[in-house]
Formats: C-alpha cells, sequence, structure tokens
C-alpha cells in the first residue's frame, strides 16, 4: 500500500462553547490539515467570533447535532477527501489525529473511528449510561451487521466519497450511529482504533449532562438503530 497525504477538513459542530472552542482550534496541527470548519447553529455565547479569530472558518446551520455535521461536511473544501468529526467541547485530544487519518491515506480503511471506550478516559468524562449505550450498540451490530464497534464516539474520520455514498439523514443525534451502521451496510472498509478522552474544557454539556436531552439522544438511537439497521436495498 502507498501512503497519500490526502486533505483533511475539520468539522466540529459547536453549540455555545464559548470556554471551549477557542482552545481546541487552537490546537489544530495546521500542518495536517486543510481547514477546521466550526459549526454554529444559534450559538448565543461568542462561539463563532471565538472560533474565527482562532483561525476556523465558521459556518452556519439550523439546529441539530446531525444537521450541524452535514452543513459542515457541505461546507468543506472541495479538494477536502477526508472529513474528520469532532466535538467543540475540547474532549477529544487531536494529538490522536495521525492514527485516526492514516488508514484512510494508506488506502487501508474509508471509515476509522475512535473509541473511547478502548483508549484513556479520564474519571468524570463519561456516564456509565455512554459505556453501557457504546457496548450494548456495539453488541447489536456484531451480531445483525457483522461489525465491530464497541462505542458511538464522535472523534472519527471518513473518506469524502464513502460519506456521499451513505447519504446521511439523520439531523439530531442520530447522525453517529447512522453512519456508523450504513457504513455496514454499504460495505466500507471499517477500523475502529483506541482514543483518549478527557471532560470538557468548560461551559456545558448540551446531551449527556442534561436528563431530557439524553433521554431525546437516547430514543433517537434506538430509532436509528431499529430504522436504519433493518432497512434493507439501501446499498
Ligand atoms: N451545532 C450544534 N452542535 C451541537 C448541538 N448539540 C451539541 N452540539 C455540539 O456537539 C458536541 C457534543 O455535545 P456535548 O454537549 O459535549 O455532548 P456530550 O459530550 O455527549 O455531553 C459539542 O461540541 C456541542 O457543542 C447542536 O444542536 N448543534
Ligand atoms: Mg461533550
Amino acid at each position: 500500500m502507498e501512503f497519500v497525504a490526502l486533505q483533511v477538513s475539520i468539522i466540529i459542530p459547536a453549540l455555545n462553547e464559548a470556554e471551549s472552542i477557542g482552545h481546541v482550534v487552537a490546537e489544530m496541527p495546521w500542518h495536517l490539515i486543510g481547514e477546521c470548519v466550526v459549526v454554529d447553529n444559534g450559538s448565543t455565547d461568542a462561539t463563532a467570533a471565538i472560533a474565527q479569530a482562532a483561525g476556523a472558518r465558521v459556518v452556519e446551520s439550523t439546529r441539530g447535532y446531525g444537521a450541524a455535521c452535514l452543513a459542515g461536511s457541505n461546507a468543506a473544501l472541495a479538494t477536502s477527501e477526508i472529513l474528520v468529526y469532532m466535538d467543540g467541547d475540547g474532549s477529544d485530544i487531536i494529538a490522536d489525529l495521525p492514527r485516526l487519518i492514516g488508514p484512510i491515506q494508506w488506502d487501508e480503511a474509508d471509515f476509522v473511528i475512535g473509541s473511547r471506550l478502548r483508549g484513556k478516559r479520564e474519571a468524570g468524562s463519561m456516564l456509565a449510561s455512554q459505556v453501557f449505550a457504546g457496548k450494548f450498540v456495539g453488541l447489536l451490530l456484531r451480531l445483525f451487521q457483522g461489525v465491530t464497534y464497541t462505542d458511538m464516539g464522535p472523534f472519527r474520520a471518513i473518506r469524502r466519497s464513502s460519506l456521499n455514498q451513505l447519504q446521511m439523514a439523520e439531523l439530531t443525534y442520530g447522525w453517529n450511529l447512522e453512519m456508523q451502521i450504513k457504513a455496514a451496510q454499504h460495505g466500507l472498509r471499517i477500523v475502529e482504533i483506541p482514543v483518549d478522552y478527557r471532560k470538557r474544557i468548560g461551559g456545558e454539556s448540551k446531551v449527556s449532562g442534561d436528563l431530557k436531552a439524553s433521554m431525546k439522544a437516547a430514543v433517537r438511537i434506538l430509532e436509528v438503530l431499529v430504522r436504519v439497521g433493518t432497512a434493507r436495498g439501501s446499498r
């Protein structure tokens, strides 16, 4: 296999992350990436301005985690062939980026997902329910899709042409799982790597820290599991 230095766009959905987004963007390894796109959808704080000042390109989207990821994917430079997603709260560790994009650049994978379950987690960075959900969903997908995942983590890289094949449609918290299921259904070459994870730098969690939001996310994830997981002829 031959290494090809495909251009990378980093895509960060961010909703009211003024306390952390500046640090996240400032840590970007610019020599490895073509750009960093921060997708804001109606933050009421200074997220957009801080991200831009730190060197990101800021785009807008309609509400929703998936909507933001999709808008960022569509806005990415036409020359970028690898799209990388990560959170804007400082939980994902950018030092893991080379290991995340490497398998795609070596043409060994189309989709590389970072598993926090297999990496080192700072105490308190993940709820027990999130750990359980990742394992549970992983078990179901192993049984029904024949693919092994241990997490639904946000830090992931996908070949752009592969993403286009998947025709992503989940505009809220189902986005991550939809990508994982469809990647298996479309026969993408999938690699899971350990990534480390830490507590958010500041600000508040929009999902796991909020009971109502985490219930909504859980329901959405179950819906995606049933609907996307049982879809036929989706190739
Ligand atoms: N654009 C956008 N980003 C969101 C939305 N909800 C959450 N995020 C971002 O998605 C990432 C993950 O959210 P977070 O609150 O940290 O979730 P948790 O880590 O599961 O508790 C963060 O960067 C948030 O700012 C949303 O509705 N729109
Ligand atoms: Mg978070």
